[in-house]
């Protein structure tokens, strides 16, 4: 009788343990993460810059201290996901801001894809943005 209440209590401390630590480290999940694009147009030509923010979309805060990359940026949504450009990081932006530096040879729709890593997160925050650059 005695181990078998040891053995419930310790299963209840478990659990409590458990509980405990999960909404103190994860109380947003990775898929509560979003990219947005703060302006959602472009002027067409070399060296025009996306300025991105992410944010915890359960507190409306952005996120500080993520890892940020981009992945892609292509004219998929107009039919051309194989007219690619470079796209290069600025640095110096405000935290939870994100700047690139991309020349959009064309007007038209492009495709940005971005992923993230969040501290305290697992898994990867994955988002395609479409930005139009205009002529
Ligand atoms: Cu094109």
């Amino acid at each position: 009788m005695k181990t078998f209440t040891n053995a419930r209590a310790f299963r209840a401390a478990l659990i409590a343990a458990t509980i405990g630590g999960a909404s103190t480290a994860a109380l947003a999940e990775i898929t509560d993460y979003k990219f947005e694009l703060l302006d959602q147009t472009v002027q067409a030509g070399p060296d025009k810059t996306i300025t991105v923010r992410l944010m915890n979309t359960k507190t409306g805060k952005p996120v500080p201290d993520a890892v940020i990359f981009a992945t892609r940026l292509d004219m998929a949504p107009d039919g051309m996901q194989e007219m690619a450009t470079k796209i290069a990081p600025v640095p110096g932006a405000e935290p939870g801001i994100h700047k690139f530096k991309a020349t959009f040879g064309m007007a038209g729709r492009w495709q940005l894809s971005l992923g993230a890593k969040v501290q305290g997160e697992t898994g990867t925050v994955e988002n395609k943005l479409v930005i139009t650059a205009q002529k």
